[in-house]
């Protein structure tokens, strides 16, 4: 019976270092502090237009983004990473806004904190744990597949010698939440070899308790190759995407100096190796895909997607407009638009749920190479935009009848689309991609930089310390002129905003 306190204690070791403010220091605050407990974005906008200070801290280290994630208020978060707050900031305790998301289980909180700038691989808690050993150790299976599609090391190792695949076993309960934890964690590549200080390994742990659950996850060879070559399609559920994979190599990534209309950003050319092998979806994702998405979970995205507005020549955000309504005909199979790339990771996280296997977004080296599909001409079908119409849903004879008050130019042939297309309507590239150009823009996972000085080459995600509010968006769509509906064009998004002509495919990680 003694050993029961002490096994509480361990169960909540990480969750109880963490100290959402007490009834009376909310009572106490003042200024931004008092805004923030209260979600008051307008407050928060003219205090801080007042020279209140973002990254202010109460007696116990917090930040009024701590604050706000502690009470779980997204607008606040919002106003105030916009105002200058750190997204990075740890409190007293070092735990920062991932962290404390996770350890609440609080997905949305978490989406927003990772995509307005937060380090998924920070270490953080007196524990030197990461947030991903946080929310193992709590079997928090949404959480923990969100992590791991953004990035979260997974072998890192605390301060008492354990992984997160160690504190699932060794603080979990052996229920199903923390099997599937255990799962995604083994799925996603996590070491089942390291062992804890005593020698011993998650296994071991999960024998002496006789998880029998975890165990079957454990000895089951998740490890092994998946037998798919380049070129075969697979899904990992009946009404999943369905993905092809890539084949292995390099090419050079942006666009030679001659090419007709080029700009700067898509320079310098310089080679990527595709360090990690992956499949990529065969189509962009439809609306009834996503429409399961929003059946299933209780993700809510606020109203409003961007379009253009004639009369003002220039976007505007339809209020009434959202992805079941973009403000023209679509079907289940068109493309889904007014998503933003929260959106589109989200449902990436929610789909890394449901099959156990990592996808995302890919990064924007992995997008190009699979536009190219092997080749360098500006288009994969070759040079000439006025032949796009057999192998691209872009601005056309057809769109301009329709939208005439598109004022900009068209593709000198007829697709039949004005608007979006179903998805594979048009012919794919030699990848076997349909509408990598065209149709709609695809978000990547990449930040934002002006130009490829300094870019990785092995095929992964450029975060760095670049715009991350703005993020790249790749191949332009059913509104686009010709010198725009390019394999190596760029175009950047605040990540925050929808638009009628933009949507995404995932990645599937093979490694
Ligand atoms: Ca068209
Ligand atoms: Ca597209």
């Amino acid at each position: 019976m003694i050993i029961l306190p002490v096994f509480i204690l361990l169960m909540n070791q990480s969750a109880a270092a963490q100290t959402p403010p007490s009834g009376a220091d909310i009572e106490a605050y003042r200024g931004l502090f008092a805004a923030a407990a209260v979600n008051d974005a307008g407050a928060i906008r003219s205090l801080l237009r007042t020279g209140a200070d973002p990254n202010a801290r109460d007696a116990a280290g917090r930040s009024p983004l701590h604050v706000a994630v502690f009470a779980s208020h997204e607008e606040a978060v919002r106003e105030l990473i916009r105002g200058g707050a750190d997204p990075r900031a740890f409190d007293n305790q070092r735990y920062d806004a991932i962290t404390i998301a996770a350890v609440a289980n609080d997905i949305d909180m978490l989406n927003l904190a990772i995509g307005l700038g937060g380090d998924p691989g920070a270490e953080t808690s007196p524990y030197q744990g990461t947030a991903l050993i946080a929310a193992a150790h709590l079997g928090h299976v949404a959480v923990v597949a969100t992590l791991i599609a953004a990035g979260s090391p997974l072998d890192h190792v605390n301060n008492l010698g354990w992984t997160a695949l160690l504190e699932a076993v060794i603080l979990g309960d052996g229920g199903p939440d923390h099997t599937e934890v255990v799962g995604l964690l083994v799925e996603a590549g996590a070491r089942i070899d390291l062992a804890d200080r005593q020698g011993k390994t998650a296994l071991q742990h999960a024998r002496e308790r006789s998880y029998r659950n975890i165990l079957e996850v454990l000895q089951r060879d998740s490890r092994a190759p998946a037998a798919k070559d380049p070129g075969q399609e697979f899904k990992d559920c009946d009404d999943c995407p369905v993905m092809m994979v890539m084949p292995d190599g390099d090419f050079e990534m942006g666009s030679p100096s001659s090419e007709w209309r080029r700009e700067k950003d898509e320079g310098p050319r310089h080679r990527v190796t595709i360090a990690k092998p992956y499949a990529i979806g065969k189509f962009e994702v439809t609306r009834g895909q996503f429409a399961d998405f929003i059946k299933q979970t209780a993700f809510v995205m606020s109203e409003g997607c961007q379009y253009w507005f004639a009369i003002d020549k220039k976007a505007e955000k339809g209020k009434a407009r959202d992805w079941r309504n973009a403000g023209y005909r679509q079907t289940d199979t068109d493309p889904v638009v007014c998503v933003n790339w929260e959106d589109a990771r989200a449902y990436g996280a929610w789909l890394s749920r449901r099959t156990g296997k990592p996808y995302r977004l890919p990064s924007e080296a992995e997008w190009e190479y699979a536009a190219r599909g092997g080749t360098t001409t500006a288009r994969f079908w070759g040079d000439n935009p006025d032949v796009a119409c057999g192998y691209a849903n872009a601005h056309d004879q057809f769109g301009k009848l329709v939208n005439e008050e598109f004022p900009w130019a068209r593709h000198n042939c007829d697709d039949g689309y004005a608007q979006t297309a179903p998805v594979g309507s048009f012919l794919p590239n030699e990848f076997g991609l349909h509408d990598m150009l065209g149709n709609v823009w695809e978000w990547v996972a990449d930040c934002w930089h002006d130009t490829y000085d300094g870019a990785p080459t092995d095929g992964g995600a450029w975060q760095g310390k670049a715009n991350c509010a703005r993020r790249v968006y790749r191949g332009g769509s059913w509104i686009n002129l010709p010198w725009i509906v390019r394999s190596a064009n760029r175009s950047k998004l605040k990540a925050g905003l929808r638009s009628y002509g933009g949507g995404f495919r995932l990645v599937r990680a093979l490694d």
